[in-house]
């Protein structure tokens, strides 16, 4: 029988992508975010490989979460792997300037967002003593650079509270995942600099990472045998070095 696997952030980049690669090894699938009419044409395409329905939540919103949840057909209920990829950079300012509108979505979805969704899917892994929960983190969770300050700040949580969770769910031998990836070209740059031409730079003169490229990782993670736990994966396009360094041809 294939596992139900559910993705939030299903409607663009690496939540999209994951979707499609999971869709072609035959997992069902329950896909998230806030754009409905993206969630009806990825599931539309999907139908053909697989069995997929959608929820419509903001990862803000608590009440929505349990209720979209509780509310699942019942052959999408048993949810054995969770992937916890909803999230964005909102500007990148210096500290002392940025926007208190900007840290509090950081931190609101990147962090308690991923808290909402996970304590909201975890007493089932528990009561069946099984479950695997890939958290999308970040190298910017592993290293701060300039301008970085509070969205460095959510992935170094993500990657807390990941550690947490590996630790707390032990006893329940639920496996926990960081995957924690550089520069992917998605759409989180436009997001990032909200639809500003500099998102148009961030990408060019290398090749970056693809949405794709995550994907194919995190199959790789969810398929390996059960005394596997692929803990802690760091993923850099061959361009880049660290979060400043990046060779570019420009
Ligand atoms: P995209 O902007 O392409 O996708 C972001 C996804 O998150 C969308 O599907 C969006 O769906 C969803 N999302 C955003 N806010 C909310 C919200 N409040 N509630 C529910 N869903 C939300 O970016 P990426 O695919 O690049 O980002 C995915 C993850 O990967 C993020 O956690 C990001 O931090 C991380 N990451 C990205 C890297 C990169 O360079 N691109 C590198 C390292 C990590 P919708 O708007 O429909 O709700
Ligand atoms: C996304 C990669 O370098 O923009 O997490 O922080 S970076």
């Amino acid at each position: 029988m294939s596992k139900t696997v559910l993705i939030t952030g299903a409607t663009s980049g690496i939540g999209k992508a994951t979707a499609y690669e999971l869709a072609k090894h035959g997992y069902k699938l329950i896909l998230c975010g806030r754009r409905q009419h993206r969630l009806d044409s990825i599931s539309k395409d999907l139908l053909k490989l697989t069995k997929v329905t959608t929820l419509n939540f903001d990862v803000r919103d608590n009440d929505a979460i349990l209720k979209s949840i509780n509310n699942l057909p019942e052959d999408y209920k048993h949810i054995e792997i969770l992937i916890n990829n909803a999230g964005n950079a909102h500007g990148l300012d210096p500290v002392d300037t940025a926007s208190l509108d900007d840290w509090d979505a950081m931190i609101d979805i990147n962090v308690k967002g991923l808290l909402y969704v996970s304590k909201a899917i975890i007493p089932q892994m528990k009561d069946r003593t099984s479950g695997h929960i890939i958290n999308i983190g970040s190298s910017a969770g592993k290293e701060v650079y300039p301008k970085g300050n509070v969205y460095c700040a959510s992935k170094h949580a993500v990657l807390a509270v990941t550690e947490g969770m590996r630790i707390d769910l032990n006893p329940y031998d639920i496996k926990v995942s960081a995957i924690n990836p550089g520069l992917v070209e998605t759409e989180f740059s436009e997001v990032r600099f909200k639809g500003d031409a500099k998102a148009d730079n961030v990408y060019k003169g290398y090749k970056a990472l693809q949405a794709e490229d995550i994907a194919e990782i995190i199959h790789f993670c969810i398929s390996r045998p059960s005394h596997v736990n692929m803990a802690d994966v760091l993923v850099f396009p061959q361009a880049q070095a660290n979060s400043t360094i990046v060779k570019k041809s420009l």
